[in-house]
């Protein structure tokens, strides 16, 4: 998946009609639980038509029924797929072979961004994100609330993209994420709330332009 301006919206909201104001603007449309059960893979078909989707579901099932799961997702038109990784490495390559016949990607929970992640996920991202690059995954996803996890992935496995949830609503920063290393941000809240789309897209695209512009100089 290419990330040119850095933003993936999660749609988690019935307002469909604003995927209009939306395409062309933004990588991908990340679509999950609550679009898919009320409207069906039908919906991924519709929106795939004008921008690429990510489709959401955490798939964290035994092998043949991961794969089962990711050619019909993948049929629906999906660009790529959000996959836990706590399953394990066949779970993952399930996925990734899937993919691959595709041509799409997967992206691997690595850890989470909301507070009971360090629970449990947290204390294993680091060998989730591994087995992750191992099995041929494109990305993990890493929690832009905890900007040092992003910085470990980073500078762990530079190979993997890294797109990060959390910004706006749960307080993460587009600017402070993607200086870390995210390759792209994931909003939802903030983006499909919002009385004026466009222009709240313009100030997160401001944030991430800036990030870019400090990485490049930090580098030099
Ligand atoms: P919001 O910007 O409204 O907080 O939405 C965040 C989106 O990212 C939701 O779709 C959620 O499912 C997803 N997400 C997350 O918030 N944290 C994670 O660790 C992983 C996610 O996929």
């Amino acid at each position: 998946m290419k990330f040119e301006n850095g933003i993936i919206v999660a749609l988690d909201s019935q307002r469909v009609e604003i995927v209009e104001e939306l395409a062309g603007k933004i990588d991908a449309l990340k679509v999950g639980y609550p679009l898919i059960l009320p409207r069906g893979l039908r919906i991924v078909e519709e929106l795939s038509e004008s921008i690429p989707v990510i489709v959401d579901i955490k798939i964290a099932d035994v092998p043949h029924v991961n794969s089962m799961i990711c050619e019909m997702i993948f049929r629906s038109g999906a660009s790529a797929v959000i996959s836990h990784g706590f399953t394990g490495k066949d779970s993952i390559r399930a996925c990734v072979e899937k993919a691959s016949e595709f041509d799409a990607s997967v992206f691997i929970v690595a850890e989470m961004s909301h507070p009971g992640s360090l629970d449990f996920l947290s204390h294993h991202s680091v060998e989730i994100a591994r087995i992750a690059e191992l099995c041929g995954a494109e990305g993990i996803v890493a929690p832009a609330t905890r900007t040092e996890s992003i910085r470990k992935f980073r500078d762990l496995f530079p190979e993997l993209k890294i797109i990060s949830p959390g910004v706006g609503a749960q307080g993460g920063s587009a600017y402070e994420t993607i200086l870390s290393g995210a390759d792209a941000v994931i909003i939802g809240r903030t983006i499909y709330e919002s009385e004026d789309i466009g222009g709240t897209l313009e100030s997160v695209k401001e944030e991430i332009r800036r990030a870019r512009e400090e990485k490049r100089r930090l580098k030099k």
